[in-house]
C-alpha cells in the first residue's frame, strides 16, 4: 500500500476533546472518526487492527470447540419480556418501533436471543454441552460515553453462551472459557487478571472480570501481586486440570470495587503483596444457571423429565481491546507506540527518500515490498515527499513495529532497518524477513 493512496487522515495535534492516550492516538492517527456521541466509524488503520484482534479471539474460541454463529443486531422485545429484562434493562437499551408499531430493540447483549435459538433447536440432553459464540455490534445507550472506544455506545463484542445439563457440567464450560480468555489475552501480549466481579444486569452469582492494569482504567481493583505469577500455559482442557487452574486463581484475593471488603483484603493478603490500582475490563464471564432458561422454557428431556438447561455467558470487548492495548503499550516518555506485530495494521513501513529527479528509492521500496509480501509481511510505503525523519516520526506515532529506511545510508544489499524504540541496524533483506517473521 502506498501512503499517498491510503485513507489515513493524520492530524497535526492531539484533538482537545480526547482525555486519555488511546482516544487521542486513535483520533490523531485516523484509526476512527466519531460520527455522533459514542459512535465511531472505523477507518482502515483502526479497522485492520480490530479485525486482527477479532481473528485471534475467534481462533481461541474455536480451540475450545465453541461454534460460531451470527445473530442480528436488532431484536424483538417479545423475548426480553419473557425473561423479564425488558423493563429491568432500563435506559441503556435502545428501543425502536418498526413501521407496524412493533417494539424492537438494538441488542445490548444476546442471552434471550440465543436461548430462543436453543429452545427451538435442541431437544435432547445428548446434544449437550452446546457452546456458541458470535462477534457482533452491540448498542448500549451509556449515560456518559467517554474515552473513545473504551466506553462507547456502539461497540464490537465477542459474546459466547454455554448450555449444560447440570451445574457441574456448566462449571466445566465456564472453566473452558476461563482458560480460553487467559490464552486470548496472552496472544495479544496483555497480562489480564481474572477478578471476582459483580454480575450487574446479566445476573447470576458467579462471575470474573478479566482486567489489564492501566492508570486510565475505569475499574478499581484490589489484588494480591502473586496472582500475576500463576502459570496457565500448560493447562489442558480436561475437567480436573481446568478446575485446579480456577482454584489456583481463586486462591488469591483479587476483586473489583463492588466486591471489595477491607477486612477480607487485609486478612487474606500480606501488606507487601497488596496492590490497589486501576484497570481496564477487557472480558467478563458469567454463570447464571437457569435465570433465562426457566422463564423462557429452554429445557431438554432426560429420562422423560424436563430439565432446564444451565447457562453461562462470556464477553470480550473486541473494539475496546484496540484502545486497551494502546493504554497498555504506549511509551509516554518517548512518544512511541508499538503494536504487537501480529495485530499491527502493517508489519513494516518502508520509508524511501523521495527526490523529484530520482525515483530509484521508490522503485527499490516497491521491490522490497514485493519480496516481503511473498514472505507474508505486510508493508506500507511512504511515497510522500516529507523528510525521512518526519516519516519515521509518523510511523512511531502510528505504531508500525518495523521500519525500513531507504536513504543515502542504505547501500547495495545492506538496508537500514529498525524496530520501533530500538536503534537502526544495517542488515540484508533475508535477515529482515527472519526478524519480522519471528514475531508473526
Ligand atoms: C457476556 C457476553 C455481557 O454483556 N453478555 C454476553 C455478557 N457482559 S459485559 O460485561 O456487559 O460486556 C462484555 C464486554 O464488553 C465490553 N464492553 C464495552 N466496550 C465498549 N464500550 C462499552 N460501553 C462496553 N460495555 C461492555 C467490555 O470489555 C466487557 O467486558
Amino acid at each position: 500500500m502506498l501512503f499517498s493512496k491510503s485513507l489515513i487522515p493524520i492530524l497535526k495535534n492531539n484533538p482537545s476533546e480526547a482525555k486519555i492516550k488511546s482516544h487521542q492516538l486513535m483520533l490523531r492517527t485516523g484509526m476512527i472518526k466519531q460520527s455522533s456521541a459514542g459512535i465511531y466509524s472505523w477507518l482502515p488503520l483502526g479497522f485492520k487492527i480490530m479485525k486482527k484482534i477479532e481473528n485471534i479471539v475467534r481462533e481461541e474460541q474455536n480451540k475450545i470447540l465453541a461454534q460460531e454463529i451470527l445473530m442480528p443486531t436488532i431484536q424483538s422485545s417479545e423475548i426480553w419480556k419473557e425473561s423479564g429484562r425488558f423493563d429491568d434493562y432500563g435506559e441503556e437499551m435502545l428501543r425502536i418501533k418498526d413501521r407496524q408499531n412493533r417494539e424492537m430493540l438494538y441488542g445490548p447483549t444476546n442471552e434471550e436471543l440465543v436461548t430462543d435459538i436453543f429452545r427451538s433447536s435442541v431437544k435432547s440432553y445428548k446434544s449437550l454441552p452446546q457452546l456458541v459464540y458470535h462477534i457482533q455490534w452491540k448498542f448500549r445507550d451509556e449515560l456518559r460515553p467517554r474515552f473513545g472506544v473504551m466506553r462507547c455506545r456502539e461497540f464490537f463484542m465477542k459474546d459466547a453462551y454455554s448450555f449444560d445439563l447440570t451445574d457441574n457440567d456448566a462449571f466445566f464450560s465456564y472453566n473452558k472459557f476461563f482458560l480460553s480468555y487467559l490464552r486470548t489475552f496472552k496472544r495479544l501480549e496483555l497480562s489480564a487478571i481474572p477478578m471476582a466481579a459483580d454480575t450487574g444486569p446479566i445476573g447470576g452469582n458467579l462471575s470474573h472480570e478479566f482486567i489489564i492494569l492501566a492508570e486510565t482504567g475505569e475499574s478499581k481493583i484490589y489484588t494480591d501481586k502473586d496472582i500475576f505469577d500463576v502459570n496457565f500455559q500448560d493447562t489442558s482442557l480436561d475437567k480436573s486440570s481446568l478446575e485446579s487452574l480456577r482454584k489456583k486463581y481463586d486462591h488469591y484475593y483479587s476483586v473489583t470495587d463492588e466486591k471489595y471488603n477491607e477486612v477480607d483484603f487485609n486478612s487474606n493478603v500480606k501488606k507487601e503483596n497488596q496492590l490497589i490500582t486501576k484497570g481496564i475490563e477487557v472480558g467478563h464471564i458469567f454463570y447464571f444457571g437457569d435465570k433465562y432458561s426457566k422463564p423462557m422454557q429452554a429445557s431438554v428431556d432426560i429420562n422423560g423429565k424436563k430439565e432446564y438447561v444451565k447457562m453461562g455467558s462470556y464477553g470480550i470487548g473486541v473494539s475496546r481491546l484496540v484502545g486497551a492495548i494502546i493504554e497498555a503499550k504506549y511509551d509516554d516518555k518517548n512518544e512511541l507506540m508499538c503494536w504487537p506485530t501480529k495485530i499491527a495494521p502493517y508489519h513494516c513501513a518502508i520509508i524511501p527518500l523521495i527526490n523529484k529527479n530520482d525515483k530509484s528509492s521508490l522503485d527499490k521500496a516497491m521491490n522490497i515490498s514485493k519480496v516481503l509480501k511473498n514472505n507474508k509481511i505486510d508493508t506500507i510505503i511512504d511515497d510522500t515527499d516529507e523528510s525521512l525523519s518526519a516519516k519515521m516520526k509518523k510511523f512511531n506515532l502510528i505504531g508500525i513495529p518495523f521500519q525500513i529506511i531507504l536513504g543515502k545510508k542504505s547501500e547495495g544489499e545492506l538496508i537500514e532497518f529498525k524496530k520501533v524504540g530500538d536503534d537502526i541496524q544495517k542488515i540484508d533483506l533475508k535477515e529482515i524477513i527472519k526478524i519480522i517473521n519471528k514475531e508473526l
